[in-house]
This record gives C-alpha cells, sequence and structure tokens, in this order.
C-alpha cells in the first residue's frame, strides 16, 4: 500500500473563475502539478488534510488524486495521456487513462465545495471529460461541440463548479467516446454529504469501482476499439481475477461498495453470504421506504449502484459479476462444447500427426483451469486463481469479500485466507451410500402430448460456433 504520490507542488494563485476555455500560457505556469500514479495497487485511502472533513473512500486497484486549496476552491489536475495498465500479474495493457492508470484517479470532494478541475490533453487526438451525474452549469458538462470546444492534443481546459450534491458519480469523455471509453478513459468521483445527511449512513469500509471491459486478443496488448459487444476481458477497474484485490474488512463494519457501469452490457453483482440493500445511486441517494434486500442487483449500462450491508459473517465470500461468461478471460468464446464427446478414438488418430495434441472440455471446462497450457506472452489463462482447497476457475468480474474478527478499523491489508471453525467445511462423504433411484421416469407436464412420442431420442446438440453472441 505504498503509493508514490508527488504532491502538489504548483504555487500562486488561479484568479477568477476560468470557463471552460483554453488556459494560457502565463496561468498554465500556475497550475497544480499533476500527480502520476506508477502502481495498480489498491492505495491507502487519502485521509483530506485540507478543506472540510470526511471519512474517505478505497479505490479498488485505484487510488484518489490528492488536490490543491486555493483561495477556498478544490483544484484539482488531470492528464489524459496513453499509459501501461497491468490488467492482471503478467499481462499487461496499452491502454488510454489519466494520470499514468486507468481508470483515472477517484476525485473525492464535499458537498458543497467549489471544485476546479485542469484537464491536459497528452493523447493523440481531442478529448473533454463529462462529470457524469453531477448538477452544474451546462457549460461545463464536457459534451464537445455541444457545450464547449474539445480539448486539443497539448492544451489545458478548465472545468469549474459547485459540487452541489452528494452522491456517487463518475467521469468520461464526451469525445470520440465510443474509442476512448473501450480505450479504458473513466474515473471514479465521489461527493462526501457535508455533515450528518439524512439518506446517507456513516460506514466504516466505502469502497468503489468501475466495471469495463476490453477486446484484447491473446498476445497483443492494446484493445480493438470497434468492438461492440465481443469483448474479452470483463474488468474492475481494468484489473481481472486474479489481479482484482480482494475487499478486506472488520466483522460487524458497515460496508459500502459503490459501483458505475461504463461497458457495453449489464452486470448483475452477485455477493455471497450477506444480503444488501442498494442506498444510491447516480441520481442520489434513495429513500428509505424504497429500499429492499438484495444479494444481486444489476448495475445496467451508464449506471452506478452503492449497496451497503453489515458485513457480519466471516469468511471469504465470493463477490462477482453473475453472468458466467463475465467471469472468464480472453479465449473463452470460440471453443465447441465437447461435453460428452468420446475423443478417445479420434485423439489416437490425431496424435499420431500432431504428438502433442490436447483435448479440451470432454468433461466441462474445468480441466482448462488445471492444464498448464501453453499461452502467448502477454496473456492472462481464461479460469484461473489458487485459492486454498485448489484451483477457483474464475477469471473477469470476481473478488473476494474477506470478513475477519481481527481486522484492524482502518485496516485494509489483505488477512490472508480464512481459517475456517473445524467441521464447519463441506466435505467428502465417507463409508456406504445408501442406493438412490435413477432418474429414468420419464416427466409429467400441465397436460399430456397429443399423439405420445413411439421410442425416446436422445439429443445430441452441438453450436456451430461456440456461442459468440451471447452476452
Ligand atoms: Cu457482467
Amino acid at each position: 500500500m505504498n503509493s508514490r504520490r508527488n504532491f502538489l507542488s504548483g504555487a500562486g494563485a488561479i484568479t477568477g473563475a476560468l470557463a471552460a476555455a483554453s488556459v494560457s500560457r502565463v496561468a498554465l505556469a500556475a497550475l497544480p502539478e499533476p500527480v502520476i500514479q506508477s502502481k495498480p495497487d489498491t492505495m491507502a485511502p487519502l485521509v483530506p488534510d485540507s478543506g472540510r472533513p470526511y471519512n474517505p473512500v478505497v479505490t479498488l486497484n485505484g487510488w484518489t488524486l490528492p488536490w490543491r486549496m486555493n483561495a477556498g476552491v478544490k483544484e484539482f489536475h488531470l492528464v489524459a495521456e496513453p499509459v501501461v495498465r497491468e490488467m492482471a500479474p503478467g499481462f499487461k495493457a496499452h491502454l488510454w487513462g489519466y494520470n499514468g492508470q486507468s481508470p483515472g484517479p477517484t476525485i473525492e470532494v464535499v458537498e458543497g465545495d467549489r471544485v476546479r478541475v485542469f484537464v491536459t490533453n497528452r493523447l493523440p487526438e481531442h478529448t473533454s471529460v463529462h462529470w457524469h451525474g453531477q448538477r452544474l452549469p451546462n457549460g461545463m458538462d464536457g459534451v464537445s461541440g455541444l457545450t464547449q470546444k474539445a480539448i486539443e492534443p497539448g492544451k489545458t481546459f478548465v472545468y469549474e463548479f459547485v459540487a452541489r450534491h452528494p452522491g456517487t458519480f463518475m467521469y468520461h469523455p464526451h469525445a470520440d467516446e465510443m474509442a476512448q471509453m473501450a480505450m479504458g478513459m473513466m474515473g471514479f468521483w465521489v461527493t462526501h454529504p457535508r455533515g450528518r445527511h439524512p439518506l446517507i449512513d456513516q460506514v466504516d469500509r466505502d469502497f468503489v469501482f468501475l466495471l469495463n471491459a476490453y477486446d484484447i486478443e491473446p498476445g497483443s496488448a492494446t484493445p480493438k476499439i470497434m468492438t461492440m459487444l465481443d469483448f474479452n476481458l470483463w474488468s474492475w477497474n481494468s484489473r481481472i481475477f486474479p489481479g482484482i484485490d480482494s475487499l478486506n474488512v472488520r466483522q460487524g463494519d458497515r460496508v459500502r461498495i459503490r459501483m458505475g457501469n461504463l461497458t457495453m452490457t449489464n452486470h448483475p453483482i452477485h455477493l455471497h453470504g450477506h444480503s444488501f440493500t442498494v442506498t444510491g445511486t447516480d441520481g442520489g441517494p434513495v429513500p428509505k421506504s424504497a429500499r429492499w434486500p438484495e444479494v444481486t442487483t444489476d448495475v445496467a449500462v451508464g449506471q452506478m449502484r452503492q449497496l451497503e450491508f453489515v458485513a457480519d459473517e466471516q469468511g471469504d465470500w465470493a463477490v462477482h459479476c453473475h453472468k458466467s461468461h463475465h467471469t472468464m478471460n480472453a479465449m473463452g468464446h470460440d471453443v465447441p462444447t465437447m461435453i460428452g464427446v468420446d475423443h478417445r478414438k479420434v485423439v489416437r488418430e490425431l496424435t499420431d500427426l500432431i504428438p502433442d495434441y490436447m483435448v479440451m472440455g470432454e468433461r466441462g471446462m474445468a480441466d482448462m483451469a488445471q492444464m498448464e497450457m501453453p499461452l502467448p506472452d502477454n496473456t492472462a489463462p481464461m479460469m484461473t486463481g489458487q485459492g486454498p482447497f485448489g484451483a477457483v476457475e474464475m477469471g473477469g468480474m470476481f473478488s473476494v469479500l474477506k470478513v475477519r474478527r481481527g481486522q484492524p478499523a482502518g485496516d485494509y491489508r489483505d488477512p490472508g485466507w480464512f481459517k475456517h471453525p473445524a467441521g464447519s467445511v463441506a466435505r467428502e462423504v465417507a463409508g456406504a451410500l445408501p442406493d438412490a433411484p435413477a432418474a429414468a421416469a420419464p416427466g409429467t407436464g400441465a397436460m399430456p402430448r397429443q399423439a405420445p412420442a413411439a421410442t425416446d431420442v436422445e439429443v445430441q446438440i452441438r453450436k456451430p460456433n461456440g456461442h459468440a453472441g451471447h452476452h
């Protein structure tokens, strides 16, 4: 959790409210020095050392952008630029982001803060920043062409507005959006309430991340930006399992998890071992009378959700997208279904031709997670992760909520694997088993068929092209 933070050192006052317009050379010399992050680790929460107090969030595999107070205004400096993002150990992607990482840093402010964000464009094309969910003057909304001129390469613009409403927000370009978001340009924004708020509870842990997706061919590093649906990397904050850090909390903690979806499809996010309520969206806090318990909540495209629960059960609890294809990494989609196919004869013939031919998927796909398959350089395995009991066989949008009695308050370090109390783990049954009747009897229905089938026919279905397109 060591961060290499170059704290703000820029000096000099910037006077007057600059509209979303190009900053002059003179003003540029007075900009806050941009803070760059070189690591993809989850950084410790940034406790505010100026401005109004608040309880900071923790960005999963990310960080919060430091600011400078300038005559009562909170000043931030975002730099849009190409970055190299480690999406998982051994796999780096060439993305676009902000201040050294994709997503960019989380911005945290307090309700009522006057905020000034400088945006420098070091991309090869123009950009802009839209402040998703904020209530602000129209000219600060960041839609290039509509509310401002695009920020050309090499230029710096400034946005300035009052963070009027507390809540869970994000930022992203509103210029060449398809390409720029497919390349990873996005970041989280949290506006904390000013003092007590009737609909916003105080929590002990507050995690944030964005749901994003990439299409990067195995062995390459740059996303294919024309992909509309067939992404092969489903990520949280541009990290894929097992590269996503665990969410480490103390038993009894009130926990908030905030997320926003900038992919091209919805993600039903599922938490094991607990139930939660959705306490807010990017539209604001949800009235208490409109909250109900859930264990899965769908985050649709362009939506943000904040979940809250009391972490009252110790253990290592999975938290993941419930679309099973979103807990897989690249290579998952052009493999035919082979379950039930007997390869033995064909393998004998094939190995005469190709000595190291390998059979995949004859008994399901779990074999793949155990197999040491040769992979091209710079590729994440499709299903992987080694847990205390063996292979976890996951990828993509998957992590673990670790609830521990002994986790100190404010400590986000990984406590290691859960030590289960004796006799509390599912185990193999020993000894003789009773005979179970085989399921040979035909099923029933609402009414009889018109004419009964003469003989039972077993249908073997093999999809012709895998299942590309089902998303
Ligand atoms: Cu999903």
